[in-house]
């Protein structure tokens, strides 16, 4: 072993057993920036003209291998050598250049260890080619150089989902050679005195199956399906399926490609996504707050809510006491918790020990006594403040002044529930999204009275549970809900206009998202907004306009898709166009004096996000919400607002 040689700032390398070992160090991912690339090019150089370098082995500093190509470096001026460039010096390196993959090799991390003549991985490491989660295709290869080694269904399976394949996935589809038993370098360096000298096995060479054209036209058209529009799954498909040709003219048209749908406005709102993900958990005023530790958490009610809330709990390694009004309350709370972790075993997600681990880890109790022992309790119940509010002064009797009281309530005042406890200061808001365990996104609400490390504990419950947490204040609907009310009136606004229910949800649809407004609405059931909107009434201030057609159609018992009507009717289950709401939404425009028009599609999505956008102005302006990034965040993982878009607040500019 010689002295180390530093090629750039991030790459450097020592000869061991005569092959060059090269270590790339940019943290915090590894990722290909400009000094990365002329670091590898310049090893890369160095081990062909070094007579006893017999080999290279390329391995990542940290957890990661290479996490992709610096993403801060897009749409600033290409430096020399580009990942191209460097990628085909790998392959055509006449001695053997190993891959080493000490953790994740995704993106262009992915694109280097394909172009090395072998690849070992250690045991957790993950690939991918996540680019289409930031709107564009892989760009160095991936296209090209993964279908070569693993076929093009496999390829666009990996490719368009941007899902990362853990090693035993790897190994078994071809991607990976070997997976280390022993110390990955020392297995790497070996490789690699086996190859010397041996024929390269180059992946640009491979050739192609081509046996399973209809297999593939299937998949293409499911995948086609699912993009709603997006460009870069489709282009993805297109380079995929036509990289049977010679490797140089795939490799030019999926550069082409790439630099396109890196500069478009969908890549652009997926980077802004990203790096909004990454911020969303930076709260001012939290810098250095240690959160309270938390092992054990308590829920309270363990009805759809609650029993969400326990199997992620109990997914991120936390013991579980859930408590119910009766032991026989608490026992079916128990069944289908229980249920819902047997799906998961059922479905691959768990197995078999994790699913014994994480049942062992819950018990349920009638009795508040028995949550004595628990660090956070979080409230599940019945979304009434006087329950509530009873609920938090029977805790404040049995658990710990340091524990933690979470409300999970979407609508009511938390700061109304925490004024009713003895420590107000131990109060927040964890308001979850339905269903609990699967949906990402969770609003952690600030009281007036909280504190500092209070609400750190709430972030890092959020993190633990693999949650997208969103800072809120107290409002009512906090960031997403009051949002929604704001997206729900201008879509009533247009109704008495002169759209139809139909009409609007067509265009939102159209925009994106995943379902319209009215059948969301249909969806979810129209009475609890018809309970909400009656509470209110008294307090309404009679000079702002007001539609009525909802509570028409609640009165009508139209409460949606389990009533078999609601905006829509529901024949035999499919939702259908009704003439009758049609006739209602008209005589209330009628009774108005309303003249109605009809609303091209792009003035729907217009006037929809100007809504949205200018009750985020007022979020940000009274500081219940932090940053843009923030709201966008909200919508986009918590109201089907299409990521490709950014958010409302990113849509406006
Ligand atoms: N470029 C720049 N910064 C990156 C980055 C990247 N590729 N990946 C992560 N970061 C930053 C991130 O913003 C954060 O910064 C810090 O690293 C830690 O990230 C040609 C063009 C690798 C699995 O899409 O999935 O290759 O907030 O909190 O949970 O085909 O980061 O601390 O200032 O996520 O440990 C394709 C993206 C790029 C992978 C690590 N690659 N990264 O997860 O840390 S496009 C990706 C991840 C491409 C080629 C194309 C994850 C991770 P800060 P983190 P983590």
């Amino acid at each position: 072993m010689n002295d180390a040689i530093e090629f750039s700032s991030t790459v450097s390398a020592m000869t061991r057993s005569g092959i060059l070992v090269v270590t790339i160090d940019n943290a915090p991912v590894n990722a290909t920036s400009a000094d990365v690339r002329s670091g590898l090019e310049k090893a890369l150089v160095h081990a062909e003209a070094t007579a006893d370098v017999a080999g290279v082995v390329i391995t990542g500093a940290g957890k990661t291998f290479i996490g992709g190509a610096d993403i801060r470096e897009f749409g600033k001026p290409a430096i020399e050598p580009t990942l191209p460039a460097v990628i085909e010096k790998i392959e055509k390196l006449s001695k053997p250049v190993i891959a080493a993959l000490n953790g994740a090799a995704l993106g262009g991390g992915l694109e280097v260890a394909l172009a090395c003549h072998y690849r070992v991985a250690s045991s957790t490491a993950q690939v991918g080619l996540p680019e289409v989660k930031l709107g564009i295709v892989p760009g160095a290869g991936g296209t090209q150089r993964l279908p070569r080694l693993i076929g093009i269904p496999a390829a666009l399976d990996l490719i368009t989902s941007g899902r990362s394949a853990k090693t035993d996935e790897a190994l078994s589809l071809g991607i990976i050679d070997e997976i280390a038993k022993a110390d990955l370098v020392e297995t790497a360096i070996s490789a690699a005195q086996k190859l010397s000298g041996k024929q390269l096995r180059r992946t640009g060479e491979l050739s192609i199956a081509t046996k399973e054209a209809a297999e593939i036209e299937r998949a293409a058209a499911r995948i086609l399906g699912r993009a709603r529009g997006q460009k870069a799954p489709a282009e993805a498909v297109r380079l995929i399926t036509s990289s049977n040709r010679p490797l140089a003219e795939g490799l030019a048209d999926e550069r082409a490609t790439f630099l396109t749908l890196r500069d478009s406005r969908e890549a652009a709102a997926l980077r802004y996504v990203f790096f909004a993900e990454r911020e969303s958990s930076r709260v001012e005023g939290l810098e250095g707050i240690e959160p309270r530790p938390v092992k054990t958490i308590g829920i309270c009610g363990l009805g759809l809510m609650g029993s969400g809330i326990a199997v992620a709990a109990l997914a991120a390694g936390y013991m579980v006491i859930g408590l119910d009004q009766t032991a026989e309350a608490a026992e079916k709370g128990r069944e289908r918790i229980v249920g819902l972790l047997e799906r998961n075993l059922a479905s691959g997600r768990l197995d078999q020990n994790g699913f014994e681990a994480q049942k062992a880890r819950l018990s349920v109790t009638a009795s508040d006594a028995d949550l004595a022992s628990c660090d956070l309790v979080i409230d599940a119940v019945f979304d009434d403040l006087d329950v509530k509010i009873d609920l938090f002064r029977r805790l404040d009797k049995v658990i710990r002044p340091d524990a933690v009281l979470a409300t999970n309530t979407s609508y009511l005042n938390p700061d109304e529930i925490a004024a009713a406890t003895a420590y107000p200061e131990r109060v927040l808001g964890m308001h979850f999204f339905s269903p609990a365990h699967v949906m990402r996104l969770l609003e952690v609400v600030r009281c007036a009275r909280t504190a500092p490390d209070v609400v750190a504990t709430g972030l890092a419950v959020a993190k633990k549970l693999r949650k997208l947490p969103v800072v809120a204040g107290v409002t009512e609907g906090f960031i997403g809900n009051r949002i929604f009310s704001a997206y729900r009136r201008e879509a009533e606004f247009l109704l008495e206009d002169g759209a139809l229910p139909h009409e609007i949800d067509a265009a939102l649809e159209d925009y994106g998202f995943p379902m319209g407004l009215f059948a969301v609405y249909d969806m979810a059931g129209l009475e609890i907004a018809w309970a909400r909107r009656k509470r209110q009434a008294a307090a309404r201030d009679p000079a702002t306009r007001y539609v009525g057609i909802a509570d028409t159609l609640c009165e009508m018992g139209r409460f949606g898709q389990k009533a078999g009507r609601g905006w829509y009717a529901y024949p035999d289950g499919k939702r259908t166009i009704d003439p009758d709401v049609t006739a209602i939404i008209e005589a209330a425009r009628a009774q108005k004096g309303i003249t109605p028009r009809a609303f091209p599609k792009s003035e729907i999505q217009e006037r929809m996000l100007k809504a949205m956008a200018a009750e985020g102005e007022g979020l940000l302006a009274e500081g219940i919400a932090a940053r843009p990034s923030d709201i966008d965040l909200v919508m986009i993982n918590g109201y089907g607002f299409p990521a490709h878009r950014g958010g409302p607040m990113f849509a406006r500019n």
